[in-house]
């Protein structure tokens, strides 16, 4: 068991087989450029209309952008750093405790994407937790590092507030009412996946993750250390979104596709790592309650348009998603109308 997650200590000098990606089906890094365009928000700006609007323009033409001046305290953000890189520095035993290839469990540590199903592995592993309801769930956590769940639960409470705020605002900025949106959601539930990216030996053969969209309806997004490595398809072509300091990316997961009918895109992205030093991010994935229906409101459906999607409940998506390979086509395919 504990050769199976790669943060194990071992010195990798050449890329084992089983994480060699196919010519046709490699990052092509020297191809890639940066993207200058992503759009950086100031959500505390004050001017609710303009923020809705930036907001809604962002949703429309690339699916992501970043938020700036968005309350969440610089220090819960560090504290939130620091725990998750001091339990992938944890002694390999200690980590392998928690480890797990079943999607369904609510806290487990494991690698690469679904290892069951998947042919070539991804170079990353990842801490994934259910956070809400925090009474619920942080009690499963890790409890090493001592402060694990302290820190990321503080930091869970300040990022559901964050992306309720930023729920309201794409609400608007489709011309609906604040609560429109969330109200279809219904009770959501949150994850959280620490991810942890080590560096790698030969890092033009791999992923740490391939083309992927989110499930979820929103995810948030912390670029840790300022390494590069998340990188969006944009007009057919793979760009790299330079983390921004004290910036949070934010992206339209699968569900907010749907809920808008299909006027916000779930756009594609993946993760590449690098020979230099480690990465690590973490995404806190916002997710529909599992019996709401994920329909768009009829105020959505005018001047002739039709419904993209059917009707559908977040848990049959969910198990859809996780019955596939990682970067088969596009999950929301198989619910269209
Ligand atoms: O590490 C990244 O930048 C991307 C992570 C991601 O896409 C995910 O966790 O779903």
């Amino acid at each position: 068991m504990a050769g199976k997650v790669i943060s194990s200590g071992f010195h990798y000098t050449t890329l084992p087989e089983s994480y060699v990606r196919p010519i046709n089906d490699r990052p092509n890094l020297s191809q890639v450029s940066d993207f200058s365009h992503v759009p950086v928000i100031d959500i505390g700006a004050g001017d609710r209309r303009l923020v809705s609007k930036q907001i809604g323009d962002a949703c429309r033409r690339y699916g992501f952008f970043q938020v700036v001046n968005h309350g969440v305290p610089e220090e819960l953000v560090r504290k939130m750093e620091q725990v998750g890189r001091e339990f992938f520095e944890l002694p390999v035993e200690e980590k392998m405790k928690l480890y797990s290839e079943d999607p369904t469990k609510t806290m487990r540590l494991s690698t690469s994407f679904n290892v069951q199903k998947e042919q070539v592995h991804n170079w990353r592993d990842y801490l994934r937790l259910h956070c809400y309801p925090l009474d619920q769930y942080s009690p499963e956590w890790p409890s090493n590092p001592s402060c694990f769940r302290e820190n990321v639960g503080n930091y869970c409470i300040a990022i559901r507030d964050l992306g309720m705020r930023i729920l309201e605002f794409i609400s608007e900025s489709l011309g609906l009412e604040k609560e429109r949106i969330t109200a279809i959601l219904g009770e959501q539930g949150q994850h959280m996946a620490i991810n942890h990216y080590p560096v790698c030996p030969e890092p033009e053969l791999t992923y740490g993750l391939p083309g992927h969209t989110d499930p979820n309806a929103l995810t948030i997004l912390l670029q840790c250390t300022l390494v590069s490595g998340l990188q969006v398809l944009k007009d057919g072509k793979w760009v790299s979104v330079k983390p921004h300091p004290n910036a949070f990316v934010v992206n339209i997961g699968d569900q907010l596709e749907a809920v808008s009918n299909g006027e916000y895109k779930s756009v594609w992205h993946r993760a590449v790592v690098n020979s230099d030093q480690p990465r690590m991010s973490i995404a806190s994935f916002l997710c529909p309650c599992n019996d709401s229906v994920l329909s768009a409101p009829n105020e959505l459906i005018k001047d002739g348009s039709t419904r993209v999607f059917k009707d559908f409940t977040y848990a049959e998506y969910y198990k859809k998603f996780w019955s596939r390979n990682l970067d088969q086509e596009h999950c929301l395919e198989f619910f269209k109308n």
